[in-house]
């Protein structure tokens, strides 16, 4: 018995056939039990010699099985550590490289402007109350832009900040003259979305408040940007307009050299002087705060701007929703060129 068990302890090759070869000779029915159980039929005299036998050839088998286990276990370790190896001389693998949004891009060549002109870069709550985003703007209740129809409002009474001018007064309240403040940030309209108008953009806005500030101030300021932006060659060009909370108002353009060697004038957005009710508003808030009246008498000028219509005419993107469609077959062209 022990010469058939042994080749086939050694033929096995898997653990699982060992185990079969294990279960047919030494199993709880195998060959070598079951010998060992025809023992009680033997007379006396020959059940020692016998039993010794086969007790040796039991022995002989599961030391053959144990020798053979464990080749086959270090074998099917070793099989194991030779698939996982890992060769740490390999080149290791790309990750792709992340990249600005495009009014990111925007809004650092604006503020990059700004911050050499001397501005503090700030930014504001995009949930405000109508006290800061209207009424201390000098934005009358009739205003159309207090409609339900153009603004989001919050159930609590808040809203989503049309504008990025109520930051003007926020900072006003918490800083003394003088300053000169940019503030970057999303806003909120709803109105209907097209190729040039989203429900949520972006602003940029800009206030100046010391003694003597004037319009011309204004018009260096804007000018001086406009060549930030579209070189030295940069008109600009102010046509009257109405905001509540400047006076006198206007809207702004700039003529530049398209990529199509094409020029054209680009309505940029919107600016004037500082209302006297603003600064008014926000010597009272400050008052209920315990804080001195500062304002009154002061002069300032103060502009806003959208950096979306920048963006899409600088990197030729024709509809303003694809920036934030989340498609990246759109962001991705803005891949990898982190500046
Ligand atoms: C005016 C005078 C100041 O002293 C200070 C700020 C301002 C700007 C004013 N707060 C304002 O919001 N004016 S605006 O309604 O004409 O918007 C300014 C700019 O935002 C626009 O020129 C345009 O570029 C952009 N804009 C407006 N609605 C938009 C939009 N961009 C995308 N989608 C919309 N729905």
């Amino acid at each position: 018995m022990q010469h058939e068990a042994i080749p086939e302890i050694q033929a096995a090759t898997t653990l699982e056939a060992l185990q079969t070869v294990k279960t047919k000779y030494v199993g709880k029915s195998g060959l070598v039990t079951r010998e060992l159980g025809t023992l009680g039929k033997l007379p006396p005299e020959e059940r020692k010699t016998r039993g010794a036998e086969i007790n040796a050839v039991r022995q002989a088998i599961q030391e053959a099985l144990d020798t053979r286990e464990t080749t086959l276990k270090r074998e099917a370790l070793d099989a194991q550590l030779a698939s996982e190896a890992i060769d740490v001389t390999l080149p290791g693998l790309p990750l792709p490289a992340g990249g600005l949004h495009p009014i990111n891009r925007v809004y650092d060549d604006l503020t990059g402007i700004y911050e050499r002109l001397g501005y503090t870069v700030v930014e504001g709550p995009e949930v405000e109350d109508e006290h800061h985003n209207f009424e201390a703007l000098n934005v009358p209740w009739y205003h159309p832009a207090r409609d339900l129809q153009d603004t989001f409002w919050l159930e609590d009474g808040r809203l989503l900040r049309t504008h990025t001018s109520p930051m003007q007064i926020r900072y006003m309240v918490d800083h003394e003259p003088d300053l000169k403040i940019v503030v970057r940030g999303k806003v909120y309209r709803y109105e209907a979305t097209d190729a040039t108008h989203e429900s949520m953009f972006h602003q940029l806005e800009g206030l100046v408040v010391g003694d003597h500030i004037n319009m011309a101030d204004l018009k260096g300021t804007i000018a001086e940007m406009a060549r930030g932006l579209y070189g030295p060659g940069a008109k600009v060009r102010f046509q009257p307009s109405y905001y509540p909370f400047v006076e006198p108002g206007a809207d702004f353009a700039v003529y530049w050299d398209n990529p199509r060697g094409e020029s054209k004038w680009l309505e940029l957005g919107g600016c004037g002087m500082v209302h006297p009710n603003v600064f008014k508003a926000v010597d009272d808030l400050r008052e209920a705060q315990g804080k001195e009246r500062v304002y009154e008498g002061k002069t300032g000028f103060a502009f806003g701007l959208g950096p979306e219509r920048i963006a899409m005419l600088k990197y030729k993107i024709p509809d303003i929703r694809y920036f934030y469609a989340n498609d990246p077959r759109v962001i991705g062209q803005f891949r990898g060129e982190l500046e």
